[in-house]
């Protein structure tokens, strides 16, 4: 008799991507209609431009998804991490949407892949944040008190599941016969929930913020958008507005150039209002709507050195980026290699590698955009003390520093 056939995370990675997508597909049409155009895109990119597939192949960018969930305390996010292991996933970089020009109360990280032969496999990532509960800017004492306690009795994610996720992260591997069940339950964490909200808990916490409501006021947390990769995002966003679907006003990050494409580029748009339960105060049931669930697409340039994101940051401060552009970045991917501002495989130019992870401003832009308005943070000072080593030791894993995973990259020559 053949002895059980296992897989391993990657391949657990690649079904619990497939299946999110298959889950988000069915409930939220715009995303169905998002994901066909930038199919489209991309077959019509690559047939004007053979060299686009530099930046990845059409299968894998095609393939490609980022997803965004929102948790509202330490262990819940230790229960994520967990989680994601099993799937090969784990924390990379650290980012603080509280310092952002109009600020979210949250702080964040991205679960992905980091070896180069495993991106290549299956990049999936989910961009990951957690209530800032301790800032005193958003959260009196009263109130702190109130949402870790609502938080500390709630439980997103069955203990089973994550015992056997810790063990499926330990052994590297499933059994095939146990990957659809593992998969569909871990899923299913990230579906919405169907239960009554109470009505009047989510709206003192909308008065604070958009964001904690939707982390805080819930019993569940969800995926709240799933984001295809494209080749030609400016086309992209064209296509989508010719059809009726209002995206935002602005491509997030770095603005259209005709030297290398740098970082991430993204836009999203507003989902549909959709039907949920609400529990009144006098007791009953209600169906109403909520506007949480989203769209958004991205493209995805080189990766840049510690010397090229200062420049960004540099270039992005400016009125017009877009017009300064060319004082800040060389037109080739030569220069850019010659003055160290971004990373090559062994050094070659034609080898760009690609920047896999997010950028705090455009993701800022991203939350406040699907959001309804937001009240102001108060004027005390923050003594919250976050930072990545307290988020490390928060959820008891190493953060992974971005910079060394893509240098590590550069050395390790073609992938
Ligand atoms: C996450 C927004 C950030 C991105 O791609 O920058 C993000 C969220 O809305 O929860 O997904
Ligand atoms: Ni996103």
């Amino acid at each position: 008799m053949s002895r059980a056939k296992k897989l391993e995370t990657w391949q657990l990675r690649a079904k619990f991507a497939a299946a999110l997508s298959a889950m988000y597909a069915a409930e939220v049409p715009a995303y169905t209609t998002l994901v066909e155009v930038s199919a489209q895109v991309n077959r019509d990119c690559l047939a004007h431009h053979p060299h686009a597939e530099r930046l990845g192949s059409l299968a894998r960018v095609t393939a490609e998804r980022h997803g965004a969930i929102r948790v509202g305390s330490p262990a819940e996010l230790a229960a994520v991490a967990d989680l994601f292991a099993a799937f090969g996933m784990v924390p990379v970089g650290y980012y603080d949407l509280r310092t952002a020009a109009s600020p979210i109360p949250v702080i964040s990280t991205a679960f992905r892949p980091i070896d180069a032969d495993e991106l290549a496999r299956n990049p999936f990532r989910v961009f990951t944040s957690m209530l800032a509960t301790r800032d005193r800017r958003f959260f009196g004492a009263g109130l702190r008190r109130r949402v870790e306690a609502f938080l500390a009795q709630r439980q997103l994610f069955d203990p089973a599941l994550i015992a056997r996720a810790r063990a499926i992260a330990a052994d590297g591997w499933c059994d095939a016969d146990e990957a659809d069940e593992f998969v569909g339950r871990a899923v299913a964490a990230f579906a919405l929930s169907r239960e009554p909200i109470d009505r009047a808990w989510y709206d003192e916490l909308s008065q604070v913020s958009g964001v904690a409501a939707d982390i805080a006021g819930v019993s569940s947390t969800h995926v709240n958008h799933l984001t295809p990769r494209v080749l030609d995002i400016d086309e992209l966003y064209r296509r989508m507005t010719a059809r009726g679907i209002s995206m935002i006003d602005a491509i997030q990050g770095p603005p259209r150039t005709d030297g290398p494409a740098v970082l991430l580029r993204q836009t999203s748009f507003r989902a549909l209002a959709e039907p949920r339960l609400f529990r009144m105060a006098d007791g009953t049931v209600r169906k109403e709507t909520l506007r949480v669930r989203f769209g958004e697409v991205e493209a995805r340039g080189v990766a840049l050195t510690p010397k090229g994101r200062q420049r960004y940051d540099a270039a992005m401060a400016a009125v017009d980026p877009a017009r300064v552009w060319q004082d800040y970045f060389p037109s080739t991917d030569a220069e850019m290699a010659a003055q160290g501002l971004a990373y090559y495989r062994c050094g070659d130019p034609s080898k760009p590698v690609v920047y896999e992870d997010f950028l705090p401003a455009s993701a800022a832009g991203i939350f406040r955009s699907n959001l309804d308005g937001d009240a102001e943070a108060a004027q005390v000072a923050d003594d919250s003390e976050y930072s990545l080593e307290w988020l490390a030791g928060a959820i008891d894993r190493p953060i992974h520093d971005p910079y060394a995973l893509y240098e590590a990259h550069a050395r390790e020559g073609a992938a």
